[in-house]
């Protein structure tokens, strides 16, 4: 009953879906790891939840399945013309780091299946948004268009793949916006997890556009098959507006889907569509039957967080590519810092072949490989730090234990995500055992390589966003199911803050936002500068300060000035414990 309340019109009625907060997950807060685990397993599962009459259309319906098919025969024309075609597919934060590990993984497919690689990603931010926090060119809908425009310089026809889970990037609303203005060479394609008339309605800085305006151009264009909507409704996330969760999970799935159709040599039918997508939720099952040990894990995360000190990913190929996605979307998530969950993968740059290649030199949180971790970081692991190793029977699994060794010499709190294949266990998979205090042991059935590699990095993903989730929340980082200290670093963002101010404090709308502006300019009082700046600036000024929405929250509850507010949050560090005390006492 709760599950179909919650995705109907009339719970919380101003959100879209991507934005409401998921009543499986109000105590997620307070529960233990193990519960925590839980709460994610059953959100994830609605992912594939079938559609009811009342509902929105669902990742398995009918209409969703037939788009994905119509759109992988647009992919196989690509296919036959490389020299003049393309695939772009593009995106913001974690959609845009998705977009990149998607384009980058089916190009090596297709060059391994003698084909010409088509497929090139745009992430607004550029190639250091890849793993660290850049939120504000996410706001920049005529950056996304040139962008576009030149990745695809040249080319006569264009499959444009566009993802922003809540439909409302301004960033590909342009990007949108150019396909549709430049019919003969575009074909867009929408990926979201919103009904269309949820798309964000607040016009595009510097133009008269809005997301919504966009994608109601689109739904006319798709009944001829001249644009396509993807944008089946997956339930809220666990945590509220967290859509690297299942919006995430759900967009690998679909384009993974699509690619493998249009790729494979038979012809592409809604059944064999329908089989793939349900082939991912028994990845998700099969996860979560080791959620005791996703727990543990968890746990030790936590606790690592909780004293101050770090955990780390270090991973191999794709595995190791989705431990630097995660880590990087704790910073607006959780306000954390970019070391407290590091991602390492084995050969750092030359694995990820990005478009602007080594970047190591913008600064240390460009340090991505292992040898980064074993000059950096290594040398100051203590007892209180967590190291997980994730990998795969098909990784070098001689430099797995070599380095688990090393690691062992530092901290016995190491732990290892390891998937295998049914019949077999590498000799050295003993050794790597007895060095780790916990060993997930994730063994698949055959499969055809490339779905089983699809499936381990889904699980991988599943298994990531959980433990850097639940440490986070162990560590006091969410109230109820929001993410309180999140950064306020562009609209999407700024919007979030005030309405969570709102909701919790019970003030109006102007007073909350009153409060979250003065958070982020450090005043008492507004001057006319400030009130006049635009949200551009707001969101500038923002991502220099720390804890904004918390100091907001407190001035708003008790009435104090922003330094005892600060004075306040000191004493209490523990961002939930602080705003439950001023709850109390309000
Ligand atoms: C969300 C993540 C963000 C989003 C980004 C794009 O958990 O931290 O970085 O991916 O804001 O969102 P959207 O709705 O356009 O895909």
């Amino acid at each position: 009953m709760e599950n179909i309340r919650l995705q109907s019109a009339d719970y919380e009625p101003t959100l879209p879906v991507t934005e409401k907060s998921n009543p499986l997950t109000r105590d997620i807060d307070r529960a233990s790891a193990s519960s925590i685990v839980k709460m994610l397993q059953a959100c994830d599962a609605q992912m594939f939840q079938e559609k009811s009459q009342t509902e929105y259309q669902r990742l398995l319906s009918e209409e969703i399945v037939k788009t994905l098919m119509e759109v992988a025969e647009r992919v196989r024309l690509i296919l036959k013309d490389p020299q003049d075609s393309l695939v772009v597919l593009s995106g913001c934060g974690t959609s845009g780091r998705l977009a990149f590990f998607m384009a980058s993984g089916f190009n090596r497919e297709l060059q391994r299946l003698n084909y010409a690689p088509i497929c090139s990603y745009v992430i607004a931010g550029g190639d250091r948004a890849l793993f660290s926090s850049q939120e504000a060119p996410e706001d920049d809908p005529t950056l996304g268009a040139l962008r576009l425009k030149k990745v695809s310089e040249g080319k006569k026809r264009v499959l444009f793949i566009g993802v922003s889970c809540g439909l409302s990037a301004p960033f590909v609303a342009g990007q949108l916006d150019f396909c549709l203005r430049h019919p003969d060479v575009y074909t867009p394609v929408l990926v979201g997890f919103n009904p269309a008339h949820q798309a964000r309605n607040e016009p595009l800085p510097g133009c008269t556009l809005t997301f919504r305006s966009v994608v109601t151009r689109m739904e006319e264009l798709a009944k001829t098959q001249k644009a396509f909507l993807i944008n089946p409704a997956l339930g809220p996330e666990a945590i509220s507006g967290s859509s690297r969760m299942k919006g995430g999970s759900a967009t690998k799935i679909l384009l993974e889907v699509v690619f493998s159709a249009s790729f494979s040599r038979t012809p592409v039918t809604f059944n064999g569509i329908l089989q793939h997508m349900r082939s991912y939720k028994k990845a998700l099952d099969f996860t979560y039957s080791h959620s005791e040990e996703i727990a543990v894990l968890t746990e030790a995360a936590g606790r690592s967080l909780q004293c101050g000190r770090q955990v780390c990913y270090l991973g191999w190929g794709s595995l190791g590519l989705l431990g630097l996605i995660d880590a990087s979307e704790c910073k607006p998530t959780f306000g954390a810092d970019y070391e407290d969950i590091r991602g390492f993968v084995s050969g750092g740059y030359k694995e990820l072949g990005n478009n602007e290649g080594d970047l190591t030199l913008m600064g240390p949180e460009f340090s991505i490989s292992h040898d980064d971790f074993l000059d950096r970081v290594l040398p100051r692991l203590t007892d209180d730090d967590t190291v997980l190793l994730l990998y795969s029977d098909s990784d070098d699994v001689d430099e797995v234990a070599k380095l688990a060794h090393r690691v062992r010499e530092k901290t016995p709190n190491i732990h290892a995500a390891y998937h295998q294949t049914d019949g077999g266990t590498a000799a050295q998979q003993d050794d790597i055992n007895k060095l780790c205090s916990s060993t997930i042991n994730f063994t698949w059935s055959q499969e055809t390589p490339k779905r089983l590699q699809h499936m381990r990095e889904l699980s991988t993903k599943l298994l990531l966003n959980a433990v850097s989730t639940g440490a986070h929340i162990l560590k006091g980082k969410v109230f109820k199911n929001y993410m309180v200290d999140l950064q306020v670093t562009n609209s999407k963002l700024y919007r979030r803050a005030a309405r969570l101010l709102q909701e919790l404090s019970s003030h109006s709308e102007s007073q909350s936002e009153e409060a979250l502006l003065k958070a982020i300019y450090q005043v008492d009082k507004l001057s006319e500068d400030i009130m006049t700046c635009s949200l551009d600036t707001h969101t500038h000024t923002a991502g220099k300060a720390k804890k904004v929405v918390p100091l907001a929250l407190v001035c708003l509850l008790t009435g104090c000035s922003i330094k005892e507010a600060e004075t306040r949050l000191e004493h209490q560090p523990i961002v939930r414990e602080a705003v439950e005390a001023c709850l109390k006492s309000s």
